[in-house]
């Protein structure tokens, strides 16, 4: 099929042996790239086993749009069993590695084994080196990017992680160009249990597509449909941030872990305050419409800012002011640590003191305090190793009922948005299949234009539609889901752009069915890797069900447990699932998955 490089990179740390792949026909129509990809060889190849042991594997996985020159598609999915989780753990990263890797011949790497010293992994077209990083160990991300650059020049890409990875720490991510950050789910604690630093990928070659002409046209008028939407010049000021006051004005900002939906600060340090500080912009390649936003941290140096690193390690820790913020955001960056759950563990902190849980004084919005945590959380040490492994962890550390307002599905630390007044978007946290994360379905901003408070079938069916799309669909193409969900680029460029790179036409059906078996079979490795995996799995935290907001305008408003059950049914029903959230057969064998049923039949759930 054309529009792959077509191969798939095998690195064995252990024993040094390195191997090509072709990839098949049948493995592209079926799983696509990217998350599918991902998956298809995780349950193929990688079966109970400790995820920070050597038998885990890391997946650095392309799809069809990745790399091409079309808007947005410099994007690729890194994915593993997960360290924090313990099952399906994945996170989607811009960077110039995914350009490179297709340009170097390649669709996929697979990194297993582990190395006995700290390495990282050359890729330069054919030529591919396991390279001796003892010199690198240790470095942030930024120190050891600019290294890798200097070595290997400025056309390579770079992933890397940051010390926090090589520690262990699970709520480490993979990081790229010093602001990039891809693989919540402690992918850069995978990375660090393999001793591999880092991937840097040179490519000469092109991907050959079935008509090249018509791509570069279509290309050219996507970039043009962007820019003349009605909304680019708002994107272009305020990016991610411009979420940051519509959260606030409808009571769903992450503040003081969780528990309230406005922040008193807000007004400093929103998207019009981000665009007063902003000194400069950058992105992803091939993108027109660049959302990172530059602004000089309390230290004078620059930080990029996402809305989610804003909400998680601002409003939710009470800190109320941009640059501290922005400088707990570099140090993230420097560590490797993600941000989403760095705020949610600092958040449990403050607030198992204020509770008198644990004897360190950690005051709300204090700064210092937070900054010293960034770095003991890197290491490991001190008052942050309760967290080290999440506050799912902590929770089980700390007991005495913690686990109520730890804020977390599945184990990973829910992103920031907070749910008391939005039980869609409660649901699609529960739902997500790599924990809390906002990336498969942002069905909030639907529901809340909607009918907010409805616990109505409709809005079941509209999270399994978002669902299909954002995680199906653009996990697996590989391309950046923005330009769609922030300007309303148009969705049905996507069956063109795919017509003309690989030369067959798929319906918006054909693409639905194939998120739906990438869904049904990550539900399935979740089952086959936690035997007694199930619906219990599938509930946000019960702070959300059981402490109403105490102000704003969503005031003694939260989620009603009963309803959200009848949600969690319906959701089951419409994906053909059992209830205890288990795929039948009949749905495992429809969607071409036979031999899957057969593996987690009878196991305890
Ligand atoms: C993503 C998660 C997000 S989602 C953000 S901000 W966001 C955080 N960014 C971090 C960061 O920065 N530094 C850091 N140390 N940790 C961070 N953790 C957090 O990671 C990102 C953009 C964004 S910005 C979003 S919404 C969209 N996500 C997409 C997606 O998931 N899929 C897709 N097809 N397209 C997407 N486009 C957008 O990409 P994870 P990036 Mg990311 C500094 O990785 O694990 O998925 O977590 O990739 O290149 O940084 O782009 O308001
Ligand atoms: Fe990257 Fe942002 Fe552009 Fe998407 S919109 S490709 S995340 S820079």
């Amino acid at each position: 099929m054309k529009g792959y490089a077509g191969k798939l990179l095998r690195v064995n740390l252990s024993n040094g042996k390195v191997s090509k792949e072709e990839i098949s026909d049948s493995m592209k129509r079926d799983f696509m790239g990217g998350r599918g990809f991902a998956i298809k060889l995780l349950w193929d190849e990688v079966k109970r086993v400790d995820p920070l042991s050597e038998k885990n594997k890391i997946i650095f996985s392309t799809g069809p749009l990745s790399g091409q020159l079309l808007p947005s598609s410099g994007k690729m999915v890194i994915a593993s069993k997960s360290p924090l989780t313990g099952g399906y753990g994945d996170g989607n990263i811009g960077t110039m590695a995914s350009v490179y890797l297709k340009k170097a011949g390649y669709d996929v790497v697979v990194v297993e084994g582990k190395s006995e010293r700290p390495c990282y992994l050359s890729i330069e077209d054919e030529n591919v080196k396991i390279v001796d990083a003892s010199d690198l160990w240790g470095k942030n991300t930024f120190e050891a990017q600019d290294i890798l650059e200097k070595k290997h020049g400025r056309n390579s890409g770079i992933l890397l992680i940051g010390p926090s990875g090589e520690n262990l720490i699970r709520i480490s991510t993979v990081m790229s160009q010093k602001g990039r950050a891809g693989g919540r789910p402690g992918m850069g604690a995978v990375m660090g249990s393999k001793k591999l630093k880092a991937l840097v990928i040179k490519g000469t070659g092109n991907v050959s597509n079935f008509d090249d002409n018509k791509l570069r046209e279509l290309g050219k008028k996507g970039y043009e449909e962007i820019k003349g939407k009605e909304s680019y010049d708002f994107w272009m000021r305020q990016g991610t941030m411009q979420a940051f006051d519509w959260c606030n004005e409808n009571a769903c900002l992450p503040t003081y872990n969780f528990k309230e939906g406005v922040f008193e600060f807000s007004k400093e340090m929103d998207g019009h305050v981000l665009e007063k500080l902003n000194i400069g912009r950058k992105g992803c390649p091939m993108c027109s419409m660049q959302c990172g936003h530059i602004i000089k941290d309390s230290s004078g140096q620059g930080a990029e800012l996402d809305y989610e690193n804003v909400g998680m390690l601002g409003p939710n820790i009470g800190l109320g002011s941009l640059p501290q913020v922005a400088l707990l955001n570099r140090l993230a960056d420097e560590w490797g640590l993600d941000t989403i759950s760095l705020g949610s563990c600092i958040g449990f902190l403050m607030e198992a003191s204020e509770k008198g849980l644990i004897k360190e004084k950690v005051r709300w919005g204090d700064f210092e305090t937070a900054q010293k945590l960034v770095t003991e959380i890197g290491r490991g040490e001190g008052l942050a190793k309760i967290v080290a492994g999440g506050v799912r962890g902590a929770s089980e550390t700390i007991g005495k009922g913690s686990h109520r307002w730890a804020m977390h599905v599945k184990g990973l630390e829910i992103s920031a948005y907070n749910c008391h007044a939005c039980p869609g978007m409660a649901l699609s946290f529960g739902t997500s299949p790599i924990g809390a994360s906002h990336k498969d379905a942002w069905i909030i901003a639907w529901e809340i234009s909607t009918d907010r408070f409805s616990y109505g079938k409709e809005k079941v069916e509209k999270l399994i539609e978002f669902q299909r799309l954002r995680g199906g669909f653009f996990e697996s193409a590989t391309v950046c889901r923005l330009p769609w969900v922030e300007v309303g680029f148009g969705l049905d460029r996507y069956p063109e752009y795919l017509e003309a790179i690989t030369g067959s036409r798929m319906t918006w059906e054909d693409l639905y069915e194939m998120g739906d078996r990438i869904y049904a079979l990550i539900r399935a490795y979740w089952k086959r890797e936690i035997p007694q995996f199930g619906r219990k799995w599938d509930y946000p935290p019960d702070r959300w069900f059981e402490e109403p907001h105490s102000g704003g305008k969503m005031k003694g408003v939260k989620v009603d447990r009963e309803k959200y059950e009848q949600m969690l049914s319906w959701y089951y029903e419409l994906r053909g699932w059992d209830q205890n959230g288990i795929p039948l057969k009949e749905t495992l064998d429809r969607l071409g998955l036979k031999d899957v049923s057969k593996e987690i039949m009878g196991q305890v759930g």
